[in-house]
């Protein structure tokens, strides 16, 4: 390929994981051309570099797919309840092979910068390679969480063992018989932690806020599940499409406080024998995310049930949440029954705050070198708009979109921004709360319409065919976004991923519609396909 020769596509996919693929799949008969590209060396997104031992999907296997394919729902092979890392990276070449998709992919790639040419209406976009590309339209999927959050914790590059950070695993790292440290007990630091903990020679967990883990139940599923699933998918996508978070069960409409305690006592126990964390929050009752007394309830059973499990009552003290159910809940089976292994230990950060990585381990402020030979990172992201405004993507009149956000990101639908036309976000800022498949989905649904619509308008009436949000509909997006998340626990947890407080000085605030997945649907279908609510009109 010629390095600076300019090349003409109809549109232009920065992603190939869940959303990128999707996007592909859902504009591939439209007679567009289309190119993606990914940073990475291969397809899979998330899926490809989080290869951490134990990495594990938290969305039953069954639902954990896109929904467009029902001939491949019912044949392609799949036995546990919930689908491992290689397991769904081998699911997403699968898909994108069987629908003919990779043919249009070029990997090793990084958009630099993408800049509107509001004299010929099309996108501008120069990438790592060195070539540039002209495109009407510009489509990132990016990810949600996938810029990894790398703290800057002095003397880090002096360290002689291995770093890693779990998002980015070495292949070839081998941890049996290390000591193995591992930063933050997240849904990662918390899988990483259960998994290798048999296996290597000691393992220190360095906790700052812990969180409330619950078993994922994972098991083998029996054929005559698989046989249900097979049979009834038309069903399955139409309750879970309509649902609030869109996991394939019926949500709870049961106040917790109508029950009285001891059959709130039955059915909490239920959920910690048969659910996994997403369940346990909103399958028995309707109100633990929003209720506080509620949610204070529930913290009660489940710090019991880690006092129950964990032996020592010193690392059972360290691993006592003291903060509100009301994170991204974490499912695993069997993590405190690791905290029993004699090799496996914990550093309160709370009380001996990180000093400095050595050359050796890392010392906390109390003076003690806790040596390693392999330091995890399992330190999160910079997610939701991380890699958005990592990159240079400058929209009308120069505006670059990491000014237009420098107050926090903003979107109409979670798909569209004002002052950026023809460019759309899959599963952006403010998209739809829950399983973040139908997500996608649903976002990637709205930006189809948007681009058939602009389509036809340039076929039949000689239109540039562009689609720009208004920036009355992005602001009352936002507020709806607000109104939504007013009650939400979630949002007053200042410090975690979902309201951008993990990462110093990011721009604290709502990320994610709220409303549910069916109340998105229905309004992004309503607007992208009927009304046209919310847009300029097409020029
Ligand atoms: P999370 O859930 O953001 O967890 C990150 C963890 O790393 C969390 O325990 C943090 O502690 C800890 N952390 C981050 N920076 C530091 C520093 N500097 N020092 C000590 N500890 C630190 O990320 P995950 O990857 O586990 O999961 C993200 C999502 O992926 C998850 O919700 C699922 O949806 C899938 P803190 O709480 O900030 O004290």
């Amino acid at each position: 390929m010629e390095p600076h020769h300019e090349q003409q596509v109809d549109v232009f996919i920065v992603g190939a994981g869940f959303g990128g693929i999707g996007q592909a799949y859902a504009l591939r008969n439209l007679g567009l051309s289309i190119k993606v590209i990914d940073s990475l060396p291969d397809l899979g997104g998330t899926w490809l570099t989080n290869t951490y031992p134990g990495a594990l999907s938290d969305t039953e296997s069954f639902v954990y797919r896109f929904s467009w394919d029902k001939e491949d729902l019912q044949t392609y092979p799949w036995n546990r309840r919930y689908l491992r890392q290689p397991e769904i990276l081998a699911y997403l070449r699968h898909f994108a092979e069987k629908h003919d998709i990779r043919k249009n992919m070029e990997f090793n790639a990084e958009m630099q910068s993408a800049i509107w040419d509001g004299e010929s209406h099309v996108w501008e976009i120069k990438i790592s390679t060195g070539q540039t590309f002209r495109a009407r339209y510009l489509i990132t999927a990016m990810g949600i969480l996938s810029k990894a959050n790398l703290p800057s914790i002095p003397g880090i590059s002096t360290f002689e063992g291995i770093v890693a950070h779990t998002s980015h695993w070495p292949s070839d790292l081998d941890v049996t018989n290390k000591r193995v440290g591992v930063v933050g007990c997240g849904a990662s630091g918390v899988q990483v932690i259960s998994n290798i903990a048999p296996s290597v020679a000691s393992l220190t967990a360095f906790i700052r806020h812990p969180q409330y883990t619950l078993p994922s139940n994972d098991r083998l599923i029996t054929p005559e599940y698989r046989t249900w699933a097979n049979e009834n998918y038309d069903r399955i996508w139409e309750q879970l499409k309509s649902s609030l978070i869109g996991f394939g069960y019926v949500e709870s409409n049961r106040p917790f406080f109508s029950v009285d305690p001891s059959r709130r006592q039955q059915l909490l126990e239920d959920l910690w024998n048969n659910g996994n964390g997403m369940r346990f929050m909103v399958e028995h009752f309707c109100d633990i995310t929003t209720n506080e007394k509620a949610n204070e309830v529930v913290c009660d059973f489940l710090r019991k049930k880690i006092y129950q499990i964990v032996k020592d009552p010193k690392k059972a003290r360290k691993l006592i949440p003291n903060e509100l159910f009301a994170r991204r809940p974490i499912s695993n089976d069997g993590y405190y029954e690791t905290y029993n292994q004699e090799n496996v230990s914990i550093v309160d950060l709370k009380e001996t705050p990180i000093a400095e990585i050595t050359s050796n381990g890392l010392r906390t402020e109390d003076g003690t070198v806790h040596e390693l030979d392999v330091l995890v990172l399992a330190t999160g992201f910079d997610a939701v708009e991380g890699n958005l405004v990592r990159v240079n993507i400058v929209g009308r009149r120069g505006k670059e979109l990491k000014d237009a956000w420098v107050n926090g990101p903003k979107s109409y639908l979670g798909s569209f921004a004002a002052g950026f036309p023809n460019m759309f976000m899959v599963n952006g800022p403010k998209g739809a709360f829950g399983n973040v498949v139908p997500a996608v989905e649903a976002s990637v649904e709205l930006i189809t319409h948007a681009i058939q619509r602009a389509e036809a308008s340039r076929e039949k009436y000689g239109s540039q065919g562009i689609v720009e949000a208004t920036r009355e509909a992005e602001d009352e997006w936002g507020q709806v976004c607000e109104d939504a998340a007013k009650d939400n626990l979630f949002n007053k947890l200042k410090n975690s991923w979902f309201t951008g407080g993990n990462i110093p000085g990011k721009a604290v605030g709502v990320r994610a519609y709220f409303g549910g997945l069916g109340s998105y649907r229905a309004i992004g279908t309503s607007a992208t396909k009927d009304t046209w609510k919310g847009f300029k009109p097409l020029s």
